[in-house]
């Protein structure tokens, strides 16, 4: 544990000292991290705030690009993320997973050079029964000449991201970030309002006993999916040669705050009600801000085919299949699906 006395900003200020970020960069994080106290605020008001229930008017539910009702509270969420972001200078555009479209800087501000993709409140399903939610985000940069960013700019693979990070709305708000040097975790002080830092360098063991999975998905699975959890499922006596523990909290936020926080696999793979779609999550706002955050505590991030960080998006919204968390156990899993592919009995 680390002592509670340096805050985001100073950690910020010495990253940058040490030539880890820039000045933009560093006003990109804190303005993000202000607008996740606000976002915690509002979470944390629930009903007496009248933030639950779905949005839309009497009758009509929202429906996102998506393809999801929304809920009241993700509405409110990506407002407070698109009206902090728009005046600072430090971003050409953003795309939020709850946008058709990506959206660039007003022409009445200044536009810097970042882009900056959320998932303004993950895991919203989970706000009327009070479990805990997130909002995860990715900085890429805006590519070389280009002023006004379209949809295209923002298809960059995981590689390119510069930050990532979630904040999430549990019994304590946290802020998890990575610049590219580590991954590290800042306690909201809500006496103070200040993030303070209580994890430097997040290490994911590199072996688990603990496995994160909608299993009421078991039947529609693929084949290498179906014999990888069977086999977990079989503990000692099975081939694992080890009892394993199952956690779903179904808020992608929380499952991985605890992979981070003590190890494990979480995966959401491919069935057969989301392959037409490409999978379940979403690559730009869930999958590659998460990998980047998993491999920089020393786990790794898979589609179970291939290295997240290093799929080529071909979509704004694209979707995949997500294997993150510690090393061993997502590499015994890509080891299912490959023998699979090679076609072993
Ligand atoms: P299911 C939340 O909607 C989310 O995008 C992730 O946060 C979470 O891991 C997953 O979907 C839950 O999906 O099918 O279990 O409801």
């Amino acid at each position: 544990m680390t002592p509670n006395n340096i805050s985001l900003t100073r950690f910020l200020i010495e990253e940058q000292r040490a030539g880890r970020v820039n000045a933009e960069l560093r006003l990109l994080v804190e303005v993000v991290a202000r607008a996740c106290k606000r976002i915690s605020i509002a979470v944390g008001k629930g009903a007496l705030g009248g933030v639950l229930g779905e949005a839309g008017g009497e009758g009509e539910a929202s429906i996102n690009v998506q393809g999801e009702a929304q809920k009241k509270l993700d509405v409110i969420a990506n407002d407070v993320l698109l009206e902090a972001n728009a005046w600072g200078g430090h971003l050409a555009g953003l795309a939020s997973e709850e946008m058709d479209h990506s959206m660039p800087i007003p022409d009445v501000y200044p536009r810097g050079n970042y882009l900056l993709l959320f998932d303004p409140l993950d895991g919203s399903s989970n706000i009327d029964v009070n479990v805990s939610v997130g909002t995860i985000f990715s900085v890429l940069r805006c590519p070389e000449g280009v002023t006004t960013p379209t949809d295209e700019d923002y298809l960059q693979p995981g590689t390119e991201q510069v930050a990532a990070g979630y904040c999430v709305y549990g019994p304590q708000t946290t802020l998890v970030l990575t610049v590219g040097h580590g991954t590290h975790a800042f306690t909201l002080d809500r006496e103070v309002g200040s993030f303070l830092l209580t994890t430097r360098g997040m290490r994911i063991p590199e072996e688990t006993k603990e496995f994160a999975v909608n299993a009421s998905n078991q039947r529609f699975w693929e084949a290498p999916m179906q014999r990888y959890v069977g086999d977990l499922l079989a503990g000692k006596e099975g081939p694992r040669g080890k009892d394993f523990n199952m956690r779903w909290i179904a808020s992608m936020v929380a499952d991985v705050h605890r992979i981070l926080t003590r190890g494990g696999i979480f995966s959401y793979p491919l069935d057969s009600k989301c392959a037409p779609k490409g999978g379940k999550l979403r690559l730009l706002y869930e999958a590659n801000p998460m990998s980047l955050l998993v491999e920089q505590a020393g786990g790794a991030a898979s589609t179970g085919r291939q290295r997240m960080l290093e799929v080529q998006p071909t979509g704004l919204h694209m979707r995949v299949p997500v294997f993150l968390g510690s090393k061993a156990e997502v590499e015994a899993a890509v080891s299912y699906h490959r023998s699979h592919d090679a076609g072993a009995a």
